[in-house]
Protein backbone atom coordinates (compact mmCIF):
# COMPACT_ATOMS: atom_id res chain seq x y z
CA UNK A 1 0.00 0.00 0.00
CA UNK A 2 1.72 3.38 -1.05
CA UNK A 3 0.39 6.27 1.60
CA UNK A 4 0.47 9.24 0.04
CA UNK A 5 1.77 12.16 2.14
CA UNK A 6 -1.19 14.51 1.96
CA UNK A 7 0.32 16.80 4.10
CA UNK A 8 4.25 17.20 4.42
CA UNK A 9 5.43 16.95 7.90
CA UNK A 10 7.44 20.10 7.46
CA UNK A 11 3.72 21.97 6.39
CA UNK A 12 2.31 20.16 9.69
CA UNK A 13 5.30 21.85 12.12
CA UNK A 14 4.70 25.38 10.58
CA UNK A 15 1.01 24.91 11.69
CA UNK A 16 1.72 23.76 14.86
CA UNK A 17 3.53 27.04 15.25
CA UNK A 18 1.61 29.56 13.61
CA UNK A 19 -1.81 28.00 14.69
CA UNK A 20 -2.67 31.18 16.99
CA UNK A 21 -2.73 28.94 19.77
CA UNK A 22 -0.78 26.98 22.52
CA UNK A 23 0.55 23.69 21.31
CA UNK A 24 2.93 21.08 22.74
CA UNK A 25 5.62 18.59 21.45
CA UNK A 26 7.08 16.25 23.33
CA UNK A 27 10.84 14.96 23.67
CA UNK A 28 11.54 11.28 22.25
CA UNK A 29 15.40 10.34 21.81
CA UNK A 30 15.29 7.01 19.42
CA UNK A 31 12.87 5.06 17.21
CA UNK A 32 10.01 3.47 19.90
CA UNK A 33 9.96 6.72 22.00
CA UNK A 34 8.78 8.88 18.98
CA UNK A 35 6.15 6.39 18.87
CA UNK A 36 5.03 6.44 21.93
CA UNK A 37 5.10 10.17 21.68
CA UNK A 38 2.97 10.34 18.55
CA UNK A 39 0.13 7.26 19.82
CA UNK A 40 -0.24 9.36 23.19
CA UNK A 41 -1.73 12.05 20.79
CA UNK A 42 1.28 14.43 20.37
CA UNK A 43 1.71 16.64 17.49
CA UNK A 44 5.22 16.79 16.75
CA UNK A 45 8.49 15.45 18.55
CA UNK A 46 11.30 17.52 20.09
CA UNK A 47 14.34 15.69 19.04
CA UNK A 48 16.18 16.44 22.34
CA UNK A 49 19.98 16.73 21.83
CA UNK A 50 20.24 16.22 25.80
CA UNK A 51 18.34 13.21 25.98
CA UNK A 52 19.41 11.36 22.41
CA UNK A 53 22.89 12.10 24.07
CA UNK A 54 21.73 10.38 27.35
CA UNK A 55 20.54 7.69 25.56
CA UNK A 56 23.65 6.60 24.20
CA UNK A 57 25.29 7.42 27.65
CA UNK A 58 27.09 10.17 26.70
CA UNK A 59 27.39 13.94 27.75
CA UNK A 60 24.81 16.25 26.38
CA UNK A 61 28.30 18.32 25.26
CA UNK A 62 28.31 16.93 21.31
CA UNK A 63 30.32 13.93 22.65
CA UNK A 64 27.64 12.04 20.24
CA UNK A 65 28.63 13.14 16.25
CA UNK A 66 26.16 14.71 14.27
CA UNK A 67 25.85 12.04 12.00
CA UNK A 68 25.02 9.51 14.86
CA UNK A 69 22.38 11.81 15.81
CA UNK A 70 20.41 12.00 12.16
CA UNK A 71 20.82 8.65 11.86
CA UNK A 72 18.45 8.43 15.12
CA UNK A 73 16.40 10.94 14.16
CA UNK A 74 16.39 8.56 10.59
CA UNK A 75 14.71 5.47 12.92
CA UNK A 76 12.33 8.42 14.55
CA UNK A 77 11.36 9.72 11.61
CA UNK A 78 10.54 6.28 9.90
CA UNK A 79 8.53 5.24 12.85
CA UNK A 80 6.25 8.02 12.87
CA UNK A 81 4.44 10.36 11.33
CA UNK A 82 4.16 14.09 12.78
CA UNK A 83 6.84 16.31 12.69
CA UNK A 84 10.20 16.09 14.22
CA UNK A 85 11.65 19.25 15.16
CA UNK A 86 15.71 18.74 16.09
CA UNK A 87 17.31 20.30 18.96
CA UNK A 88 20.64 21.18 16.37
CA UNK A 89 22.29 22.52 19.16
CA UNK A 90 24.93 25.13 17.67
CA UNK A 91 24.25 23.56 13.78
CA UNK A 92 27.38 21.61 15.16
CA UNK A 93 29.94 24.24 13.36
CA UNK A 94 29.95 27.14 11.10
CA UNK A 95 27.69 28.51 8.35
CA UNK A 96 28.64 26.12 5.79
CA UNK A 97 28.11 22.80 8.62
CA UNK A 98 24.44 24.43 9.09
CA UNK A 99 24.01 24.24 5.43
CA UNK A 100 24.97 20.31 4.96
CA UNK A 101 22.60 19.70 8.08
CA UNK A 102 19.50 21.13 6.77
CA UNK A 103 20.06 19.15 3.57
CA UNK A 104 20.51 15.84 5.76
CA UNK A 105 17.85 16.71 7.52
CA UNK A 106 15.48 17.34 5.14
CA UNK A 107 16.21 14.45 3.09
CA UNK A 108 15.36 12.19 6.48
CA UNK A 109 12.10 14.43 6.45
CA UNK A 110 12.65 16.13 9.55
CA UNK A 111 10.47 18.95 9.47
CA UNK A 112 13.10 21.59 11.17
CA UNK A 113 16.05 22.74 13.36
CA UNK A 114 16.58 24.59 16.13
CA UNK A 115 19.91 26.11 16.73
CA UNK A 116 21.45 28.03 19.77
CA UNK A 117 23.62 31.03 19.88
CA UNK A 118 26.60 29.16 22.03
CA UNK A 119 29.66 28.12 20.56
CA UNK A 120 30.78 24.47 18.96
CA UNK A 121 31.06 22.22 21.09
CA UNK A 122 27.88 23.39 23.53
CA UNK A 123 26.79 21.92 26.75
CA UNK A 124 23.78 21.62 28.18
CA UNK A 125 22.20 24.99 29.25
CA UNK A 126 21.70 24.17 33.01
CA UNK A 127 25.01 23.19 33.73
CA UNK A 128 27.45 26.22 34.42
CA UNK A 129 24.77 28.24 31.39
CA UNK A 130 25.98 31.21 32.79
CA UNK A 131 29.65 30.84 32.04
CA UNK A 132 28.71 29.85 28.58
CA UNK A 133 29.67 32.01 26.17
CA UNK A 134 27.47 33.29 23.23
CA UNK A 135 27.55 33.28 19.90
CA UNK A 136 28.29 37.08 17.82
CA UNK A 137 25.03 38.11 17.03
CA UNK A 138 26.44 38.43 13.40
CA UNK A 139 27.76 35.39 12.77
CA UNK A 140 24.64 33.53 14.04
CA UNK A 141 22.39 35.46 11.91
CA UNK A 142 24.76 34.40 9.07
CA UNK A 143 24.14 30.85 10.11
CA UNK A 144 20.32 31.33 10.43
CA UNK A 145 20.59 32.89 6.55
CA UNK A 146 22.62 30.17 5.24
CA UNK A 147 20.54 27.61 6.72
CA UNK A 148 17.23 29.23 5.33
CA UNK A 149 18.88 29.68 1.76
CA UNK A 150 20.27 25.53 1.15
CA UNK A 151 16.36 24.28 2.07
CA UNK A 152 14.47 23.03 -0.86
CA UNK A 153 11.15 22.48 1.42
CA UNK A 154 9.44 26.42 1.85
CA UNK A 155 7.76 24.78 4.91
CA UNK A 156 11.15 23.73 6.71
CA UNK A 157 11.62 25.56 10.01
CA UNK A 158 14.51 27.12 11.52
CA UNK A 159 14.06 28.09 15.31
CA UNK A 160 16.36 30.40 16.84
CA UNK A 161 17.32 29.87 20.75
CA UNK A 162 18.35 32.78 22.42
CA UNK A 163 20.37 31.84 25.42
CA UNK A 164 20.85 35.37 26.63
CA UNK A 165 18.39 35.07 29.98
CA UNK A 166 20.68 31.68 31.05
CA UNK A 167 24.15 33.61 30.31
CA UNK A 168 23.07 36.10 32.13
CA UNK A 169 22.76 39.16 29.36
CA UNK A 170 19.25 40.29 30.71
CA UNK A 171 15.79 40.95 29.02
CA UNK A 172 17.42 43.66 26.60
CA UNK A 173 20.62 41.72 24.97
CA UNK A 174 17.79 38.73 24.88
CA UNK A 175 15.62 40.85 23.27
CA UNK A 176 18.26 42.65 20.82
CA UNK A 177 19.15 39.15 19.68
CA UNK A 178 15.77 38.05 19.23
CA UNK A 179 15.09 40.54 16.70
CA UNK A 180 18.21 40.15 14.75
CA UNK A 181 17.83 36.11 14.59
CA UNK A 182 14.39 37.37 13.41
CA UNK A 183 15.42 39.84 10.87
CA UNK A 184 17.77 37.14 9.67
CA UNK A 185 14.34 35.04 8.80
CA UNK A 186 14.27 32.56 11.50
CA UNK A 187 10.90 31.25 11.79
CA UNK A 188 10.11 31.39 15.46
CA UNK A 189 12.38 31.98 18.61
CA UNK A 190 12.79 30.10 21.30
CA UNK A 191 13.33 31.73 24.31
CA UNK A 192 15.17 29.54 27.20
CA UNK A 193 15.17 30.07 30.78
CA UNK A 194 16.93 28.16 34.22
CA UNK A 195 15.05 29.91 36.71
CA UNK A 196 12.24 27.94 38.52
CA UNK A 197 9.68 31.07 37.79
CA UNK A 198 8.16 31.96 34.51
CA UNK A 199 8.77 35.70 35.59
CA UNK A 200 11.46 36.88 33.06
CA UNK A 201 10.21 34.16 29.85
CA UNK A 202 6.51 36.10 30.74
CA UNK A 203 8.66 39.77 30.59
CA UNK A 204 10.03 38.56 27.43
CA UNK A 205 6.98 37.08 25.51
CA UNK A 206 5.20 40.87 26.86
CA UNK A 207 8.24 42.46 24.81
CA UNK A 208 8.10 40.35 22.04
CA UNK A 209 4.54 40.86 21.43
CA UNK A 210 3.90 38.28 18.84
CA UNK A 211 6.92 39.37 16.48
CA UNK A 212 7.00 35.92 15.31
CA UNK A 213 6.07 32.38 16.86
CA UNK A 214 7.52 31.85 20.53
CA UNK A 215 8.82 28.68 21.82
CA UNK A 216 9.35 27.32 25.33
CA UNK A 217 11.16 24.81 27.34
CA UNK A 218 9.80 24.85 30.86
CA UNK A 219 12.20 22.09 32.24
CA UNK A 220 12.74 24.33 35.53
CA UNK A 221 9.75 26.52 35.59
CA UNK A 222 7.66 23.14 35.27
CA UNK A 223 5.20 24.39 38.13
CA UNK A 224 4.14 27.39 35.89
CA UNK A 225 0.18 26.74 35.13
CA UNK A 226 -0.07 25.88 31.84
CA UNK A 227 -2.73 28.65 31.07
CA UNK A 228 -0.27 31.43 31.98
CA UNK A 229 1.54 30.50 28.70
CA UNK A 230 -1.42 30.20 26.56
CA UNK A 231 -2.01 33.70 28.16
CA UNK A 232 0.99 34.78 27.16
CA UNK A 233 0.69 34.42 23.69
CA UNK A 234 3.23 31.64 23.52
CA UNK A 235 2.99 29.21 20.65
CA UNK A 236 4.62 25.97 21.33
CA UNK A 237 5.62 24.45 25.03
CA UNK A 238 8.46 22.27 24.74
CA UNK A 239 8.42 18.81 27.47
CA UNK A 240 11.69 18.40 26.58
CA UNK A 241 13.37 15.64 28.71
CA UNK A 242 10.56 13.29 30.37
CA UNK A 243 10.51 10.64 28.16
CA UNK A 244 14.39 9.67 28.79
CA UNK A 245 13.51 10.86 32.06
CA UNK A 246 10.80 8.24 32.32
CA UNK A 247 12.71 5.51 30.75
CA UNK A 248 15.54 5.90 33.37
CA UNK A 249 13.50 6.06 36.67
CA UNK A 250 11.55 2.90 35.76
CA UNK A 251 14.58 0.90 34.14
CA UNK A 252 16.72 1.89 37.73
CA UNK A 253 13.54 0.24 39.83
CA UNK A 254 12.72 -2.71 37.23
CA UNK A 255 16.90 -3.59 37.40
CA UNK A 256 17.07 -2.96 41.14
CA UNK A 257 14.03 -5.27 41.93
CA UNK A 258 15.02 -7.95 39.53
CA UNK A 259 18.56 -7.94 40.86
CA UNK A 260 17.43 -8.07 44.56
CA UNK A 261 15.14 -10.99 43.86
CA UNK A 262 17.05 -13.13 41.43
CA UNK A 263 13.46 -13.08 39.58
CA UNK A 264 11.05 -11.20 37.28
CA UNK A 265 8.23 -12.69 38.32
CA UNK A 266 7.83 -9.40 40.87
CA UNK A 267 8.14 -7.12 38.09
CA UNK A 268 6.21 -8.93 34.55
CA UNK A 269 2.91 -7.30 35.78
CA UNK A 270 4.45 -3.48 35.83
CA UNK A 271 6.41 -3.73 32.59
CA UNK A 272 5.15 -3.43 29.19
CA UNK A 273 3.82 -6.85 28.13
CA UNK A 274 6.02 -8.52 24.90
CA UNK A 275 2.87 -8.09 23.05
CA UNK A 276 3.30 -4.23 23.05
CA UNK A 277 6.52 -4.39 21.93
CA UNK A 278 5.20 -6.52 18.55
CA UNK A 279 2.54 -3.96 18.62
CA UNK A 280 4.23 -0.92 18.46
CA UNK A 281 6.90 -2.74 15.72
CA UNK A 282 3.75 -3.31 14.08
CA UNK A 283 4.83 -6.98 13.92
CA UNK A 284 0.96 -7.79 12.45
CA UNK A 285 1.73 -5.85 9.70
CA UNK A 286 4.96 -7.42 8.78
CA UNK A 287 2.39 -10.93 8.88
CA UNK A 288 -0.30 -9.73 6.25
CA UNK A 289 2.69 -8.47 4.00
CA UNK A 290 4.09 -12.11 4.36
CA UNK A 291 0.59 -13.54 3.46
CA UNK A 292 0.71 -10.86 0.30
CA UNK A 293 4.33 -11.15 -0.57
CA UNK A 294 5.67 -14.13 0.20
CA UNK A 295 3.57 -17.43 0.67
CA UNK A 296 6.95 -19.42 0.51
CA UNK A 297 6.11 -22.60 -2.12
CA UNK A 298 4.76 -25.51 -0.16
CA UNK A 299 3.85 -23.69 3.12
CA UNK A 300 -0.03 -24.34 2.65
CA UNK A 301 0.91 -27.77 1.15
CA UNK A 302 0.34 -31.16 3.27
CA UNK A 303 1.80 -33.92 3.89
CA UNK A 304 0.12 -37.71 4.53
CA UNK A 305 2.50 -40.72 4.63
CA UNK A 306 1.51 -44.01 4.77
CA UNK A 307 3.82 -46.21 6.73
CA UNK A 308 1.86 -48.91 8.21
CA UNK A 309 3.61 -51.93 7.01
CA UNK A 310 6.46 -54.09 9.07
CA UNK A 311 8.67 -54.46 5.79
CA UNK A 312 8.68 -58.35 6.59
CA UNK A 313 11.30 -58.86 3.74
CA UNK A 314 14.09 -56.64 6.07
CA UNK A 315 13.78 -59.53 8.55
CA UNK A 316 15.14 -59.05 11.93
CA UNK A 317 15.60 -55.09 11.11
CA UNK A 318 11.93 -54.77 11.43
CA UNK A 319 11.80 -56.88 15.00
CA UNK A 320 11.35 -54.41 16.62
CA UNK A 321 10.55 -51.22 14.76
CA UNK A 322 9.05 -50.20 11.34
CA UNK A 323 11.06 -49.46 8.57
CA UNK A 324 10.80 -46.05 8.14
CA UNK A 325 12.71 -46.02 11.87
CA UNK A 326 15.72 -47.61 9.96
CA UNK A 327 18.63 -45.45 9.93
CA UNK A 328 20.17 -45.34 6.84
CA UNK A 329 23.41 -43.45 6.51
CA UNK A 330 23.06 -42.41 10.31
CA UNK A 331 19.24 -41.03 10.21
CA UNK A 332 16.25 -42.69 10.04
CA UNK A 333 14.29 -42.73 6.40
CA UNK A 334 11.38 -41.29 8.62
CA UNK A 335 13.70 -37.96 9.74
CA UNK A 336 15.33 -38.01 6.06
CA UNK A 337 11.59 -37.78 4.48
CA UNK A 338 10.63 -35.02 6.97
CA UNK A 339 13.72 -32.84 6.51
CA UNK A 340 13.02 -33.21 2.64
CA UNK A 341 9.60 -32.00 3.13
CA UNK A 342 11.08 -29.06 5.29
CA UNK A 343 13.20 -27.67 3.01
CA UNK A 344 10.16 -27.23 0.53
CA UNK A 345 7.93 -25.47 3.62
CA UNK A 346 5.76 -28.50 4.14
CA UNK A 347 5.14 -28.59 7.46
CA UNK A 348 2.43 -30.08 8.39
CA UNK A 349 2.86 -34.18 7.96
CA UNK A 350 0.28 -36.89 9.27
CA UNK A 351 1.39 -39.95 9.40
CA UNK A 352 -0.27 -43.28 8.80
CA UNK A 353 0.92 -46.22 11.20
CA UNK A 354 0.27 -49.53 11.68
CA UNK A 355 3.49 -51.57 12.72
CA UNK A 356 4.37 -50.70 16.23
CA UNK A 357 3.87 -47.41 16.36
CA UNK A 358 4.69 -47.40 19.82
CA UNK A 359 8.94 -47.30 17.96
CA UNK A 360 8.27 -43.98 16.29
CA UNK A 361 9.86 -40.86 16.47
CA UNK A 362 6.33 -38.32 16.60
CA UNK A 363 7.94 -35.36 16.65
CA UNK A 364 6.93 -32.51 15.03
CA UNK A 365 3.99 -34.86 13.03
CA UNK A 366 0.60 -36.26 13.55
CA UNK A 367 0.10 -40.09 13.42
CA UNK A 368 -2.77 -42.06 12.78
CA UNK A 369 -2.61 -45.35 13.52
CA UNK A 370 -4.37 -48.02 11.09
CA UNK A 371 -5.24 -50.87 13.81
CA UNK A 372 -5.92 -53.57 10.73
CA UNK A 373 -2.64 -52.95 8.89
CA UNK A 374 -1.74 -56.61 8.94
CA UNK A 375 -4.81 -57.50 7.23
CA UNK A 376 -5.53 -54.19 4.65
CA UNK A 377 -3.88 -52.11 1.78
CA UNK A 378 -2.32 -48.88 1.35
CA UNK A 379 -6.01 -47.82 0.99
CA UNK A 380 -7.20 -48.64 4.14
CA UNK A 381 -4.70 -46.57 5.63
CA UNK A 382 -5.35 -43.78 3.53
CA UNK A 383 -8.77 -44.10 4.11
CA UNK A 384 -7.72 -43.76 7.73
CA UNK A 385 -7.15 -39.92 7.18
CA UNK A 386 -9.58 -38.90 5.14
CA UNK A 387 -10.78 -36.22 7.33
CA UNK A 388 -6.53 -34.87 7.39
CA UNK A 389 -7.01 -34.03 3.72
CA UNK A 390 -6.05 -30.75 2.67
CA UNK A 391 -6.92 -28.62 -0.46
CA UNK A 392 -3.68 -29.03 -1.43
CA UNK A 393 -1.12 -32.17 -0.16
CA UNK A 394 1.11 -35.02 -0.81
CA UNK A 395 0.25 -38.48 -0.33
CA UNK A 396 3.66 -40.79 -0.77
CA UNK A 397 4.76 -44.05 0.75
CA UNK A 398 6.84 -43.48 3.78
CA UNK A 399 9.81 -45.76 2.72
CA UNK A 400 11.09 -43.55 -0.37
CA UNK A 401 14.57 -41.92 -0.56
CA UNK A 402 14.83 -39.31 -2.96
CA UNK A 403 16.69 -36.36 -4.09
CA UNK A 404 15.00 -32.94 -3.09
CA UNK A 405 14.71 -31.47 -6.56
CA UNK A 406 11.91 -34.27 -7.14
CA UNK A 407 9.73 -32.95 -4.46
CA UNK A 408 10.53 -29.51 -5.57
CA UNK A 409 9.72 -30.08 -9.07
CA UNK A 410 6.66 -31.79 -8.49
CA UNK A 411 5.06 -28.52 -6.25
CA UNK A 412 5.79 -26.55 -9.15
CA UNK A 413 3.85 -28.77 -11.00
CA UNK A 414 0.30 -27.53 -11.84
CA UNK A 415 -2.71 -30.02 -12.55
CA UNK A 416 -5.40 -31.63 -9.92
CA UNK A 417 -3.75 -35.08 -9.21
CA UNK A 418 -0.30 -35.52 -10.08
CA UNK A 419 1.58 -38.91 -10.13
CA UNK A 420 6.13 -39.08 -9.43
CA UNK A 421 6.60 -41.57 -12.83
CA UNK A 422 10.01 -42.60 -13.04
CA UNK A 423 10.74 -42.75 -17.01
CA UNK A 424 12.99 -45.69 -16.19
CA UNK A 425 10.97 -48.91 -16.77
CA UNK A 426 13.63 -51.52 -15.91
CA UNK A 427 15.78 -51.25 -12.68
CA UNK A 428 18.11 -54.46 -11.75
CA UNK A 429 18.75 -53.06 -8.51
CA UNK A 430 14.86 -53.02 -7.40
CA UNK A 431 13.46 -55.22 -4.77
CA UNK A 432 9.66 -54.96 -4.67
CA UNK A 433 7.24 -55.42 -7.11
CA UNK A 434 7.16 -52.25 -9.73
CA UNK A 435 3.49 -50.68 -10.54
CA UNK A 436 4.11 -50.07 -14.09
CA UNK A 437 2.76 -46.77 -15.33
CA UNK A 438 0.77 -46.73 -18.79
CA UNK A 439 0.79 -43.14 -20.31
CA UNK A 440 -0.29 -41.22 -22.89
CA UNK A 441 3.02 -40.44 -23.84
CA UNK A 442 6.31 -41.73 -23.53
CA UNK A 443 8.99 -39.30 -21.53
CA UNK A 444 10.37 -36.94 -24.06
CA UNK A 445 13.47 -34.77 -22.47
CA UNK A 446 13.08 -32.42 -24.93
CA UNK A 447 10.38 -31.10 -24.00
CA UNK A 448 10.13 -28.64 -21.07
CA UNK A 449 7.43 -29.33 -19.12
CA UNK A 450 5.56 -32.01 -21.27
CA UNK A 451 1.86 -32.61 -20.68
CA UNK A 452 1.76 -36.49 -20.35
CA UNK A 453 -0.99 -38.15 -18.30
CA UNK A 454 -1.35 -41.52 -17.05
CA UNK A 455 -3.39 -44.49 -18.59
CA UNK A 456 -3.08 -46.99 -16.09
CA UNK A 457 -0.85 -48.16 -13.06
CA UNK A 458 -0.31 -52.33 -12.66
CA UNK A 459 2.04 -54.49 -11.30
CA UNK A 460 1.85 -56.70 -14.54
CA UNK A 461 4.07 -56.01 -17.67
CA UNK A 462 2.87 -55.47 -21.00
CA UNK A 463 -1.04 -55.45 -20.09
CA UNK A 464 -3.35 -54.27 -22.49
CA UNK A 465 -2.37 -51.06 -22.67
CA UNK A 466 0.85 -51.46 -24.22
CA UNK A 467 4.34 -51.37 -22.81
CA UNK A 468 4.99 -49.41 -19.95
CA UNK A 469 6.27 -45.85 -20.06
CA UNK A 470 7.74 -45.69 -16.41
CA UNK A 471 7.05 -46.74 -12.91
CA UNK A 472 5.29 -45.25 -10.52
CA UNK A 473 7.56 -44.01 -7.18
CA UNK A 474 4.47 -44.05 -4.54
CA UNK A 475 4.30 -39.96 -4.59
CA UNK A 476 1.32 -37.68 -5.61
CA UNK A 477 0.37 -34.36 -5.60
CA UNK A 478 -2.89 -33.80 -4.95
CA UNK A 479 -4.87 -30.20 -5.12
CA UNK A 480 -7.65 -28.13 -5.62
CA UNK A 481 -10.38 -30.14 -7.20
CA UNK A 482 -8.01 -33.48 -6.83
CA UNK A 483 -9.06 -33.89 -3.01
CA UNK A 484 -12.55 -34.37 -4.18
CA UNK A 485 -12.03 -36.61 -6.49
CA UNK A 486 -9.98 -38.72 -4.37
CA UNK A 487 -12.54 -38.49 -1.76
CA UNK A 488 -15.12 -39.84 -4.29
CA UNK A 489 -13.16 -42.25 -5.39
CA UNK A 490 -12.73 -43.75 -2.15
CA UNK A 491 -15.92 -43.90 -1.64
CA UNK A 492 -16.29 -45.38 -4.85
CA UNK A 493 -13.82 -48.17 -3.71
CA UNK A 494 -15.45 -48.94 -0.81
CA UNK A 495 -18.44 -51.08 -2.09
CA UNK A 496 -15.42 -53.35 -3.62
CA UNK A 497 -15.73 -56.35 -2.62
CA UNK A 498 -11.55 -56.65 -2.12
CA UNK A 499 -11.47 -52.94 -0.37
CA UNK A 500 -9.48 -53.92 2.11
CA UNK A 501 -6.55 -55.17 0.34
CA UNK A 502 -6.85 -52.39 -2.77
CA UNK A 503 -3.60 -50.54 -3.37
CA UNK A 504 -2.79 -47.20 -4.15
CA UNK A 505 -2.50 -47.74 -7.43
CA UNK A 506 -6.00 -49.33 -7.65
CA UNK A 507 -7.20 -45.82 -6.22
CA UNK A 508 -4.83 -44.07 -9.75
CA UNK A 509 -7.36 -46.42 -11.83
CA UNK A 510 -10.31 -45.98 -10.45
CA UNK A 511 -10.11 -42.01 -10.57
CA UNK A 512 -8.80 -42.70 -14.66
CA UNK A 513 -11.64 -44.58 -15.08
CA UNK A 514 -14.40 -41.98 -13.21
CA UNK A 515 -12.33 -39.81 -15.95
CA UNK A 516 -10.40 -37.69 -14.03
CA UNK A 517 -7.22 -37.06 -15.30
CA UNK A 518 -3.77 -37.92 -13.44
CA UNK A 519 -0.73 -35.86 -14.82
CA UNK A 520 2.51 -37.41 -15.28
CA UNK A 521 5.48 -35.60 -13.62
CA UNK A 522 8.59 -37.55 -15.31
CA UNK A 523 11.77 -38.32 -13.46
CA UNK A 524 14.75 -40.29 -14.31
CA UNK A 525 15.92 -42.50 -11.31
CA UNK A 526 17.77 -40.45 -7.99
CA UNK A 527 15.04 -42.41 -5.64
CA UNK A 528 15.25 -45.49 -3.85
CA UNK A 529 12.83 -46.72 -2.25
CA UNK A 530 13.44 -49.86 0.85
CA UNK A 531 11.87 -53.04 0.61
CA UNK A 532 14.24 -55.63 1.36
CA UNK A 533 18.11 -55.90 2.81
CA UNK A 534 19.40 -55.19 -0.67
CA UNK A 535 17.99 -51.42 -0.22
CA UNK A 536 19.38 -50.97 2.96
CA UNK A 537 22.97 -50.93 1.10
CA UNK A 538 21.16 -48.87 -2.20
CA UNK A 539 20.08 -46.57 0.24
CA UNK A 540 23.39 -45.94 1.98
CA UNK A 541 25.09 -45.60 -0.64
CA UNK A 542 22.07 -43.19 -2.26
CA UNK A 543 23.07 -40.69 0.90
CA UNK A 544 26.63 -40.11 0.25
CA UNK A 545 26.38 -39.72 -2.90
C1 LIG B 1 17.53 19.59 24.98
O1 LIG B 1 16.49 18.98 25.14
O2 LIG B 1 18.59 19.02 24.71
C2 LIG B 1 17.55 21.03 25.11
C3 LIG B 1 16.63 21.67 26.01
O3 LIG B 1 18.42 21.65 24.53
S1 LIG B 1 17.43 21.90 27.50
O4 LIG B 1 18.01 20.67 27.90
O5 LIG B 1 16.39 22.37 28.37
O6 LIG B 1 18.47 22.91 27.30
MG1 LIG C 1 19.88 20.56 23.76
Amino acid sequence: MTQKKLISKSAKLRALLESGELEFIMEAHNGISALIVEKAGFKGIWGSGLSMSAQYAVRDSNEASWTQVVDMLEFMSDATEIPILLDGDTGYGNFNNMRRLVKKLEQRDIAGVCIEDKLFPKTNSFIDGERQPLAEVDEFCGKIKAGKDSQYDEDFCIIARVEALIAGWGIEEALRRAEAYHEAGADGILIHSKLSQADEILEFAAEWANRSPLVIVPTIYYSTPTDIFRNANISLVIWANHMIRAAVASMEKICADVYANESVAGVEDNIAPVKQLFFLQGAAELSEAQERYLRPKGSETKAIVLAASRGFALGELTEDKPKLMLSIGGKTVLRRLLDEFKNQNINKVTLVAGYKPEAIDTSGIEMKINKDYETTGELASLTQVVSEFHDDMIITYGDLLFRSYILRDLLENEGEIVAVIDSSVENDNYSGTPDYAYCSQKEDRAIFKQDAYLNHVSEEKNTASGDPTGRWIGMLRVRGQGRQWIEDAIDELKSHENFKQLSLADLLNQLIKTNHPVKVHYINGHWVDINALADIDRAGDFTKL
